[in-house]
């Protein structure tokens, strides 16, 4: 991925290597590869890839790959290394104390915020793995509501079950534990599926298949028998919000604008919209950009994010509809599953 950025930063900032260590997933964003326990030393002009010697042994271009052997910290250590960069959101203060032996003239300095800039801008090649697994969530999709009838379902479980089994037998894991919500357990936006009994209702789906690594996040909320005018309104509010969100996205504006501009929209119901509206999308299911007040990120090129708004009724329903999109001068709406009330 964007390796040569990166050691173009350690240059510029005068930062002789950068030490990632087990698990930190920029090991596998620069590697493309997550094996069980590997170091990844990047200098501004040199990258290598240390692996237990349990793993495949890979080829990658501009990485050297090493077997890690009893007594690599010798190796590494270096006496006139200055600048060591360390990721502070992984690092333990166990590798913290051990890097300051290994560079016990070195400043460690923290690299965390240049990464999650980088990782943000997709490359091609990860906005093609996104895709995919965007395009495997909506094809599991669109099999569950044409196979509902058949399938006969009786709980939460047996939904999510049924959508985790068609991405693993698409060439995808689950990117994360898929949510099938009934009725009032949908008002609890981070709910964990469990046996409740489907019935008469909103059923929230928050699902996603993840390819090679690389992460879909979409959510859509179906009905289960039929709904009332009310219910049926309520839907159409917040998809419309959800639509008119993607259709504001542009260059320059930040993140928190759109958040705004959905709770407006929302109307008397803006304080049942309890969370952001959205979040980076990559190799993490949860990365930057970030949508709050604080980061004030503005929207850039290349970046893979969610749109997500939800209205929460505790103990009565939840409705969300999420989709990942990519902005790329144009905002491209990678999941594709269909958004008007289906009704089952
Ligand atoms: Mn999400």
């Amino acid at each position: 991925m964007r390796l040569k950025e990166f050691q173009q930063y350690l240059k510029q900032e005068k930062i002789d290597l950068t030490v990632f260590i087990h698990p930190d997933i920029n090991i596998t964003y620069f590697t493309q590869l997550k094996p069980s326990f590997a170091l990844l030393a990047i200098t501004p002009t040199t990258a290598s890839f240390y692996l237990s010697g349990l793993d495949d042994v890979p080829k990658l271009k501009g990485i050297s790959v090493k077997v890690l052997k009893k007594g690599w910290e010798k190796k590494l250590a270096n006496p006139k290394v200055k600048k060591v960069g360390i990721n502070k959101d992984v690092v333990s203060v166990g590798f913290w104390e051990k890097l300051h032996k290994l560079f016990p003239k070195a400043k460690l300095v923290d690299v965390s915020g240049e990464l999650k800039q980088l990782r943000a801008q997709k490359t091609e090649e990860e906005v093609k793995k996104v895709g995919y697994a965007c395009k495997v969530t909506d094809d599991a999709f669109n099999e569950l509501v044409n196979c509902w009838k058949k399938q006969k379902f009786k709980t939460e479980q047996d939904v999510a079950h049924f959508l985790e089994e068609y991405f693993r037998k698409h060439k995808c894991t689950t990117a994360f534990p898929t949510i099938a919500a009934m009725g009032k357990n949908a008002a609890i936006p981070h709910y964990h599926t469990s046996k409740g009994k489907l019935k008469r209702g909103f059923l929230l789906l928050d699902f996603g298949a993840s390819y090679q690594n690389y992460n879909a996040d979409c959510s859509r909320t179906l009905f289960l028998g039929t709904p009332s005018k009310a219910e049926r309104e309520l839907y159409e509010l917040l998809l419309k919000a959800q639509q008119s969100a993607i259709a504001q996205i542009n260059a320059g504006k930040t993140f928190w604008e759109l958040q705004q501009s959905v709770k407006r929209g929302l109307g008397k119901y803006s304080s049942h919209f309890i969370h952001l509206l959205g979040h980076g999308v990559g190799i993490d299911v949860h990365e930057t950009p970030s949508f709050s007040l604080e980061a004030k990120e503005k929207i850039k090129n290349g970046q893979v994010f969610t749109i997500e708004p939800g209205i929460y009724f505790p103990k009565k329903c939840g409705l969300r509809i999420e989709d990942t999109v990519w902005f790329d001068g144009k905002v491209k709406v990678l999941t594709k599953s269909p958004k008007e009330l289906i009704t089952l």
